[in-house]
């Protein structure tokens, strides 16, 4: 009998139907599903309480004797497991012994030292802005622009309770405030009033930096976890030279680039010190710096108090002076709403009107930076905001941005999180751009997810980013929506935007707990007995809530591009590697369905496919060109993402005396440049054969199951060694198990 959903398959047991019910328990063996030809839904199975098995501990850290990971030699290749999925048939041993971290590691030749425990709290948040005001910012509108989007962290994103204070420098620093507690909108006002209004000079970033050590120091002897915001647009030579005093301070830095090449040195910075790194082209249209300000939330408060981006865009107007549109708020938000319009030349016409029509007045006009803005007192109302925007220049550009943060304290906001996978990659490797949609921790399904990424020169690059499961998307459903990005441009700074709007298919699991996913055991054999575990708590995955229409935008940040050349091939992407092949069996063709990749990974359209089947799943696996081929004449690539589906009778493979069949895809673009191998879809040939462990008995009661052999009538109507038994290799099965008369 061969066991196919453990590792090790040397893990010994019996399977069995255990059923209790008002006190009395059934236990009998499983029947055979007349139509799978897998076991039923309610088989589970029950380990041997004394064994001799080692291993694996990541399958059943429950059994006493097991204690060693699987290895080449003991893992089981056949599991339908999710590692065997994700790494490639490899054995749990074979994937920590091959990783970087692991070879890089010398091993300890003394016991490890005691560990070290340090306790740290939350404590009031403290940032220091530190303002580029060089001369370079004098042009292209920065000073301005820098201006609109510091007064809208000022105004909306520093939570109150935090302390702001503010340096500006040129060739030197000049500290322009030391830190004020934010109490009322006072402060605020206090703050804004102390903005550059001039720029000129050169560029010394350390001066900034060691001047808001110095602002900081004042309040608070420790700079640890006070933050630094440091925008500029310049770039500064000298500025490696205080890269250890920022890393010894404690303190994080935030680094804003701004329109021109962004500092490596200040980069590092901000990596070594766990801040966040962001790049704003200056096309004001792009909303990149206000973007880059609004995500500076606390990365310490609850939830609750953190400001959420529901709306950010911008247009540039020439000929028709309009911009109007729409701003969806949700039930989960509503508190502290706030609207903010920029513009470049003329103060615009603003109309706002609420979800019942009701027009809002007395937006706060400050021609000086060229913004209006209003907040909304109480809680905004749910529903769709309607706005109409009417540019007073031509050309104009205009932008509207639109945060909020939780209606109630109790009820967690939908939040939108964007990334990249690194954040600095060489040409031509991809990337990856991931998006989280939660309510609390729970994902939020189904949403419309656009990421934009704009390079330096403010070529922008539009991403639809899905949660499928194929691609570079890791796992259908859980949230998270992702796209491969590799469509380079030039070398340097690009920044990431994200855009989530629910709908009518938007959904979310229950707000209940994450459930508990430890592995269930539902019993041990124990002298030929089962002892039965109480059973597993109902699990109702499926349970679902439909969510309202709701809208987020958030920064993922920046990422740098270099190794770009000037000249290169149109092509240099294969499509990317199928992940979800999956087989069902109908009469004797077996229907393969799974997610079409694209010419790049998974966008465009690939070109053909090449489908192999083999008796050794390690053969297809390996030496995938040697496999017998399947005629796919018929069969050309849909569009990335679509829903690919196929059918083939499996012809002469039933004669070879195998005992499954392994079925695998290639994708080939245009430029015949190929993917990677498949995960493998498994097919087992069912052999009838009389086994107590596998025929229909009559259910007898606990404590003493003696099971009645019966024969499975499909075992008697001659069903032969081409009969069919599907699964496929990555779906979730409890107990799966496969007989075959070779083991
Ligand atoms: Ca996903
Ligand atoms: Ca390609």
């Amino acid at each position: 009998m061969k066991t196919i959903n453990m590792c090790s398959a040397g893990i010994s047991g019996i399977n069995r139907v255990h059923k209790c019910q008002g006190g009395s328990c059934i236990t009998r063996t499983c029947r055979i599903d007349s139509k799978t030809k897998l076991y039923e839904k309610d088989c589970q199975f029950f380990p041997d309480k004394v064994q001799t098995e080692k291993a694996s501990i990541m399958f059943t850290q429950s059994i006493d004797s097991v204690v060693e990971f699987c290895k080449e030699k003991t893992h089981n290749q056949e599991a339908p497991s999710l590692q065997n999925k994700k790494c490639n048939f490899r054995s749990t041993w074979e994937v920590i012994s091959s990783s970087e971290d692991f070879n890089n590691t010398i091993p300890m030749v003394t016991p490890p030292p005691p560990p070290v425990f340090s306790l740290l709290k939350i404590s009031q948040r403290i940032v220091c802005l530190v303002l580029d005001k060089s001369g370079s910012m004098a042009s292209y509108d920065r000073l301005n622009q820098m201006n609109q989007a510091a007064k809208y962290f000022l105004l909306q994103i520093v939570e109150n309770g935090s302390w702001v204070g503010m340096v500006h420098f040129d060739s030197t620093a000049t500290i322009i405030n030391k830190p004020i507690q934010i109490i009322s909108s006072d402060e605020r006002n206090t703050l804004l009033a102390w903005l550059p209004t001039y720029a000129g000079g050169g560029t010394s970033i350390c001066s900034g930096i060691k001047s808001a050590f110095q602002v900081i120091g004042e309040l608070c002897p420790h700079l640890d976890g006070s933050e630094i915001v440091l925008l500029t647009d310049g770039e500064d030579h000298t500025a490696s030279s205080c890269i250890d005093e920022v890393k010894q301070s404690g303190a994080i830095v935030h680094f804003i680039a701004f329109g021109t090449a962004a500092e490596e040195a200040v980069i590092e910075m901000s990596k070594i010190t766990g801040g966040r790194h962001f790049y704003a082209s200056g096309k004001a249209q792009n909303n990149g710096l206000i973007d880059a300000f609004g995500a500076l939330t606390s990365g310490n408060t609850e939830l609750s108090q953190k400001s959420l981006q529901l709306e950010s865009k911008g247009l540039t107007l020439n000929s028709n002076p309009w911009m109007n549109d729409t701003v969806i708020i949700d039930s989960t938000v509503g508190k502290d709403t706030f609207f903010l319009i920029t513009w470049n030349s003329l103060p615009p016409s603003i109309s706002l009107w609420d979800p019942n029509g009701t027009i809002m007045e007395n937006f706060t006009v400050d021609a000086t930076s060229k913004m209006a803005y209003l907040s909304i007192p109480g809680t905004a109302k749910v529903g769709t905001w309607a706005y109409s925007l009417q540019a007073k220049a031509n050309p104009e550009t205009l932008t509207i941005t639109v945060t909020s943060r939780a209606a109630n304290s109790s009820v967690p906001p939908i939040t939108l999180n964007a990334k990249m996978n690194k954040d600095i990659n060489s040409f031509p490797s991809p990337m990856i751009v991931y998006a989280e949609i939660l309510q609390g921790f729970v994902p939020v399904l189904g949403a419309n997810v656009t990421a934009v990424i704009e390079s330096q020169s403010g070529h922008t690059e539009v991403l639809e980013l899905l949660d499928n499961g194929a691609g570079a998307d890791s796992f259908k459903n859980d949230g998270v929506y992702s796209r491969y990005f590799t469509a380079y441009t030039e070398n340097g700074s690009y920044s990431l935007k994200v855009w989530a709007h629910g709908g009518a298919n938007t959904a979310r699991l229950s707000l209940q707990p994450p459930l508990n996913r430890a592995a269930y055991i539902p019993g041990w054999v124990v002298n030929g007995e089962i002892e039965a575990n109480p059973p597993r708590p109902e699990i109702d995955e499926d349970t679902q809530t439909t969510l309202e229409d709701f809208s987020r935008t958030a920064s993922g940040g920046a990422f740098v591009v270099s190794q770009v050349p000037k000249y290169f091939p149109d092509d240099l992407h294969p499509p990317s590697q199928i992940t979800d092949l999956d087989a069902t069996l109908q009469e004797d063709e077996i229907i393969l369905t799974w997610t079409a990749p694209g010419d790049n990974f998974d966008v465009g359209k690939a070109q053909h496919y090449i489908i192999k089947i083999s008796g050794s799943l390690l053969d297809l696996r390996d030496s995938f060109d040697d496999a017998l081929q399947v005629n796919t004449t018929d069969l050309s690539p849909k569009e990335a993402n679509s829903k690919e589906i196929f059918a083939f009778k499996p012809g002469n493979i039933s004669e070879e005396n195998a005992t499954h069949i392994f079925i695998a895809i290639k994708s080939i673009d245009k430029s015949n440049l190929t993917s990677k191998v498949s995960n493998i879809a498994q097919v087992a040939l069912f052999t009838p054969q009389a086994n107590p462990d596998d025929t229909y008995p009559t259910p007898t009661p606990t404590p003493t199951p003696t099971p009645t052999p019966t024969t499975d009538k499909g075992h008697n109507s001659g069903v032969n060694i081409s009969t069919l038994v599907l699964s496929v290799i990555g779906s979730i099965v409890i107990v799966n198990i496969i007989l075959s008369t070779t083991i």
